[in-house]
């Protein structure tokens, strides 16, 4: 036993319901603040990521020690440690998530452990357990601010990993991952930028969708809107409507706080009704002996969210 490993009391809870928490980090409050505002900076001005060359807000634990540190903690490693009955584990993807004022949160999921792409119509496996009987994914997900129940808190289906829900593929638009991109864009350059370098969507590659469009004698608002007409052919995914019974719980979680669940575990998050942003970032971590992009040894080098992973690494903990 490590010094913050689960109970067997909560490792069967965690079993039971396919989430616990919240934990707290054990962390200096000064420190969460910093990602809290690094987090906010990386969304609003859409940096480009060292790893990826693109905007992304995935995997910045690569590039930035203050974000590796949070994940380090024991508080997190061993807990996570003892799920996966005491092996090593690995941290192969983290990832921002800022839900803004009046923004709508993100709809139910689930994600079976593939990591695919699924959700965007794509099917390239990022992880290859060794035992595909047991789950081999627990993601992490950390407040870098207060979450009350006006900012956008997570919400989980109590035992929902244990049944994976359909789901159907409708226009990128009205399915549950989906940001309006155009609220914040303010001038046709913007717009077109946006849409050329491929940042204006997350994980979708926009660089051909101005092609045949007359940009020049257009409004910003015609253009925006035949924009989302083009941006109806991609595809994405929703969960069909579902009995939620007496299993929703949502998590209120004070900053510095995290909680750990299975991907397979039904989530979403709710709007946010405050006037500051919500900021969060979660991490996944598997068995050490997981394949993580197991075709990459073939060359394969994008993965299923359209992002070039050569440069990216798992980090070894225990
Ligand atoms: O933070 C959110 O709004 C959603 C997070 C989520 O879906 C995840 O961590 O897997
Ligand atoms: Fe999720």
């Amino acid at each position: 036993m490590d010094k913050y490993s689960l109970s067997t009391d909560e490792v069967v809870t965690f079993s039971k319901n396919g989430w616990i928490g919240p934990f707290d980090l054990g962390m200096e409050s000064n420190i969460i603040d910093s990602c809290c505002f690094r987090s906010e900076e990386i969304v609003e001005k859409k940096l480009v990521s060292p790893l990826y060359s693109k905007h992304s807000v995935r995997d910045w634990h690569l590039i930035e020690n203050n974000y590796l540190d949070l994940f380090k903690q024991e508080q997190i490693v061993h807990r996570v440690k003892s799920i996966f009955n005491g092996e090593n584990i690995k941290l192969w993807r983290s990832k921002i998530f800022v839900t803004p004022k009046n923004g709508r949160g993100i709809g139910w999921h689930q994600e079976w452990g593939h990591f695919n792409g699924e959700e965007i119509g794509n099917n390239i496996p990022a992880l290859k357990p060794l035992n595909f009987d047991v789950s081999w994914n627990l993601s992490v997900w950390v407040a870098l601010n207060d979450i009350t129940i006006e900012r956008s808190p997570m919400q989980f289906l109590t035992g929902s990993h244990k049944h994976r829900y359909e789901i159907k593929m409708v226009p990128m638009c009205d399915s549950a991952f989906f940001v309006n991109p155009f609220d914040k864009i303010e001038s046709k350059d913007e717009l077109v930028q946006q849409i050329k370098e491929s940042t204006i969507l997350l994980d979708i590659n926009t660089t051909t969708l101005l092609d045949g469009i007359e940009q020049k004698s257009i409004s910003l608002d015609e253009l925006k809107k035949v924009c989302w007409e083009k941006m109806q052919k991609f595809s994405a995914a929703v969960t069909l409507p579902f009995d939620t019974e007496d299993g929703e719980e949502t998590l209120l979680m004070k900053k510095g706080h995290f909680v750990i669940f299975s991907e397979r575990t039904m989530h979403r998050s709710l709007p946010n009704l405050t006037d500051g942003n919500r900021v969060a970032i979660n991490c996944r971590m598997t068995p050490a002996s997981t394949e993580v992009y197991p075709g990459k040894k073939e060359g394969k080098v994008i993965d299923g969210s359209n992002l070039d992973i050569t440069k990216h690494e798992c980090v070894e903990l225990s």
